[in-house]
């Protein structure tokens, strides 16, 4: 759809960015804070560029009124972070540590005094290592309750104060990664348990909700989801059949659940077929049922495009973590589908796809789909930016990526969706999971690298200014 003109961005628009406390943060035993599985996991030769851990990170649990300024500044509208679990009740289900409260309950007073609109993520992949421990984390169903009680400590602290809030970060990322994987903790690599882990998450997810309701809580909740569309690499239709798969097996297994309460019947028959389904207890449908989201929060980096894969084809390739561009392997499901080539499409150095159609797309689908309104609660482009002698950083490149993916949520409003704001990924510079420090996302640069902490200082680049005045502008100016 083309359009004469676009629709203005809507005037309470959350312009914003996020973080995640494990990237940000530092202070690692501070102040009473427990393990986390991702301090643990770090620990393991190989598993992330040059060995980095989020001992210090970027340091923003000392200098958070630093960076909450650097936010004023720029006159932004929201800023999403999230809570460490650790931090609040450091083995998960015992005690709770006030210290842990008390610097959220600082960091949101910050950002309120500037008018910056907080949005909480409750769980951006950090369980307690204590939890893993006692009894096998998310595979084990009393973490619905521990979670639960988790969050319900939360929402009464902060629910004078907070309005949105997140409940699962990219519940499909630590699940793939950590259980079919071994790319994230708990280091797993077994199918079924990949499901087990996966339906109980959900549960805790609607579990979460639930309880919000009951509290009667002010404002809306809603989890952030990775999705990436799904391309056919072209009309053969065995090859749109491929891409139907990806969709089935890599969103709508969540989204579906999330916001119906069901498995998609195609991704059930297979889990049948295969021996792979969870175990599903009674009560359990219901519970998912009374977890519907009042937004999706979406998470976009880039599509996927797919072709057939034989049932001898091709399984899990390399991913490039470490930004020599074309280092990715092809990677696929076997019998399902594989990754194919978008000639139509750049890469980043970390080849991921740039397609800031596919946002509007994703947007569109969502809509469709699930009628619900849509928070982007990230997206961004990881690359190396150079800081120049006098504290400058040219990366009109990023300028350029997010210039163009907000111009598509222009459009995407335009054709109908309902968007209630966008965060850019991320606001500093922060540690990349498994990419180091190389890998940077933000308007703010901060000066450190893998092996070298040096002062972390931080410094406004080019895209910081740009964000300014689209902002100020309530995107007019891009
Ligand atoms: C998302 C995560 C973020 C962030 C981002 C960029 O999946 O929610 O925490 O890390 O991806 O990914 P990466 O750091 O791998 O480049």
């Amino acid at each position: 759809m083309f359009h004469k003109e676009l629709d203005a961005f809507p005037e309470d628009f959350l312009w914003g960015s996020a973080s995640a406390a494990y990237q940000i943060e530092g202070a690692m035993k501070e102040d009473g804070k427990g393990e986390s599985v991702w301090d643990k996991f770090v620990q393991i030769p190989g598993k992330t560029f040059k060995g980095t851990t989020g001992e210090v990170a970027v340091d923003h649990y000392h200098r958070y009124k630093e960076d909450v300024k650097l936010m004023a500044d720029q006159g932004l509208k929201a800023y999403r972070f999230s809570i460490a679990w650790a931090r609040v009740i450091p083995d998960g289900d015992g005690e709770v540590n006030e210290k842990g409260l008390e610097f959220y309950d600082n960091l949101i007073n910050e950002l309120l005094k500037y008018g910056i609109e907080p949005l909480v993520t409750l769980y951006h992949w950090d369980i307690p290592q204590a939890l893993q421990d006692k009894y096998g984390g998310w595979e084990n169903r009393q973490v619905i309750a521990d979670f639960t009680r988790y969050a319900e400590i939360l929402f009464n602290r902060y629910n004078d104060r907070v309005k949105y809030w997140v409940s699962l970060n990219e519940q499909n990322i630590f699940i793939k990664l950590g259980y079919n994987m071994a790319a994230h903790p708990p280091n797993v690599k077994d199918e079924k348990r990949m499901y087990a882990a996966n339906h109980i998450a959900h549960l805790a997810n609607a579990s979460v909700i639930k309880r919000f309701r009951e509290m009667d809580m002010p404002g809306m909740i809603g989890p952030s989801f990775a999705y990436g569309p799904t391309y056919a690499l072209d009309s053969h239709p065995l090859n749109q059949l491929a891409a139907e798969n990806n969709e089935e097996f890599n969103a709508h297994l969540w989204m579906d659940i999330y916001v119906r309460g069901e498995y998609p019947s195609v991704v059930w028959k297979y889990l049948e077929r295969n021996d792979l389904t969870p175990d599903v207890q009674p009560g359990d449908k219901a519970l998912l049922k009374a977890g519907k989201p009042d937004f999706m929060g979406l998470n976009y980096y880039q599509t996927a495009t797919v072709e057939a894969n034989p049932i001898d084809g091709v399984a899990e390739g390399k991913m490039n973590t470490t930004g020599k561009k074309g280092t990715s392997q092809a990677s696929g499901v076997p019998g399902m589908y594989k990754s194919a080539e978008n000639t139509f499409i750049e890469k980043t150095d970390w080849d991921w796809d740039i397609d800031p159609t596919g946002l509007r797309i994703a947007m569109r689908r969502i809509n469709s789909r699930y009628h619900l309104p849509i928070l982007i609660t990230e997206n961004g482009l990881g690359a190396y930016d150079d800081l120049e002698a006098d504290g400058s950083v040219h990366d009109d490149y990023r300028i350029d990526f997010l210039k163009n993916h907000v111009r598509t949520i222009q459009e995407a409003i335009t054709d109908g969706v309902d968007v209630l704001g966008y965060c850019t990924w991320s606001y500093t510079d922060l540690l990349s999971w498994m990419n180091g420090y190389q890998k940077r996302y933000g308007f703010v640069y901060v000066d450190r690298e893998e092996l070298d902490e040096k002062e972390l200082k931080r410094y406004k680049k080019d895209s910081y200014f740009w964000y300014k005045k689209v902002i100020e502008s309530n995107g007019k100016e891009l």
